[in-house]
């Protein structure tokens, strides 16, 4: 089943979005496989965003993805990246639509509530940066005949 990385950013952790996060991907009929409110070291966020290095607007992204907790997750489901990205909307809110996570909630393009993997090749890479094997739960296979 494919997985993918989502993560509720500083911001929207501290405007107590959380529930109202992962409540639309559950509603959606994906699956959460793992999760945890932890904050994050400057190097895991470097790597993370590795694809940006080099760009003006690194430093600002890693200083504000480590300033407070985030709510890392991994979720699991038939195409669950193309899904969740569709859900989580244009990188800058002004252009995300509303219906959309960013299109709802977000403010500016620096401080745009949540990240999601926008490949496999990424949510593979981001998966194993965030999560150790045993951290991630198996499902019962029955229940798979009525999530997505
Ligand atoms: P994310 O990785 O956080 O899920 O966002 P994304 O795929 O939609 O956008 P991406 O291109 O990967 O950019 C990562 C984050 O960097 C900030 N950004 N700032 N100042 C700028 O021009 C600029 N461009 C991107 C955004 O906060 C974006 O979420
Ligand atoms: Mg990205």
């Amino acid at each position: 089943m494919e997985k993918t990385f989502l993560m509720v950013k500083p911001d929207g952790v501290q405007r107590q979005l959380i529930g109202e996060i992962v409540a639309r991907f559950e509603r959606k009929g994906l699956q959460l496989i793992g999760a945890k409110l932890m904050t994050i070291p400057v190097e895991t966020a470097e790597q993370h965003y590795g694809e940006h290095k080099g760009k003006p607007f690194f430093n600002d992204l890693v200083n504000f993805i480590t300033s407070g907790p985030v709510f890392a997750m991994v979720w699991q489901g038939k195409d669950v990246i193309e899904i969740s990205r569709q859900m989580i909307g244009k990188t800058n809110p002004k252009e995300a639509l509303p219906g959309t996570i960013r299109g709802d909630y977000g403010a500016f393009l620096s401080k745009n509530v949540i990240h999601g993997s926008d490949s496999l090749q990424s949510a593979k890479r981001e998966i194993n940066l965030f999560f150790k094997e045993e951290e991630l739960v198996a499902y019962d296979k029955l229940m798979n005949k009525w999530i997505y």
